[in-house]
């Protein structure tokens, strides 16, 4: 039975967090996977840490990764993959966010076509099929923006470089671990797929709709946009040494590489 890890990154999110947690293994009320839900908390002062907490204590497979402070959410799927593989060795490792805008019903999907042999999937927004629900003319300018730019300066062909919506194989996420990325925030979205098809693995993009947060607030502040624009610039000067450096680690390592 193929083990599925799914990752959520929660900064406040007491509103949501429940509600998500059992969405996710409705989703997969077939019993046909081992489903583990890995919650990530940076110490929320909301409480969403103690919720997770006593769900963890009647559920063995929703696990609770309390970190002392918010160091952002790259980071936070950093530390939640790295823990995964060591503690429950997935087969599929999923990445979504805690506030339900990543409707779980696409898990079954997203997870179908990953066993296939996708390394990387992603839940997009702008593939036919695909878009944004109730969201604002200004997140939507955002977004597109973000989009566009990072998929030019970066030269990425998957129409969605920044959805948060993924599922990564062992192999991606191995790829990731051995790489020192510099994005600790949201711009890990991007470096990271920058790295996945830097190393030709194979990537798939799902449509699914998307849906604005209900309850709680976004965390996505404007110094995470400026450190956002900065890593891009950063990313895009440094690519060509990247792409060099990515490749020369992968060849290297053949053999006793784990992915
Ligand atoms: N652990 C952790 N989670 C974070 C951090 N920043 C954002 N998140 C979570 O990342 C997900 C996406 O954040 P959100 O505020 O919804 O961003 P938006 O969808 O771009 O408005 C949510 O589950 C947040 O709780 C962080 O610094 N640490
Ligand atoms: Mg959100």
């Amino acid at each position: 039975m193929a083990r599925i890890a799914v990752l959520i990154p929660t900064y406040n999110e007491r509103d949501n967090i429940s509600l998500l947690i059992d969405k996710v293994f409705n989703n997969f009320s077939d019993g046909t996977h081992d489903v583990h839900i890995v919650v990530i908390d940076d110490n929320s002062s909301d409480g969403t840490g103690y919720i997770v907490a006593k769900i963890a204590e009647v559920n063995d497979h929703v696990h609770l990764l309390s970190r002392p402070g918010k160091y952002g959410l790259g980071s936070a799927y950093m530390d939640g993959l790295r823990w995964s593989d060591s503690n429950l060795s997935p087969d599929v490792f999923v990445q979504m966010d805690a506030d339900l805008s990543h409707p779980p019903h696409y898990l079954p999907t997203l997870v179908k076509e990953a066993l296939e042999g996708h390394d990387v999937t992603i839940g997009s927004r702008y593939v036919e099929g695909g878009g944004s629900v109730s969201w604002s003319w200004y997140r939507r300018v955002i977004s597109r923006g973000a989009n566009s730019i990072a998929r030019l300066m970066l030269r990425i062909r998957e129409k969605d470089a920044t959805s948060g919506f993924r599922t990564l194989s062992r192999r991606a996420v191995h790829a990731l671990l051995d790489f020192d990325l510099s994005s600790k925030g949201y711009a890990y979205q991007i470096e990271s797929l920058f790295l996945y098809s830097t190393l030709g693995l194979s990537i798939k993009e799902v449509p699914i709709l998307f849906f604005e947060r209900r309850k709680g607030e976004t965390k996505l502040s404007i110094l995470e946009i400026l450190n956002f624009v900065y890593l891009l610039m950063f990313m895009s000067l440094t690519r060509f040494k990247a792409l060099k450096q990515f490749k020369n680690i992968s060849r290297h390592s053949k053999g006793n590489f784990k992915y």
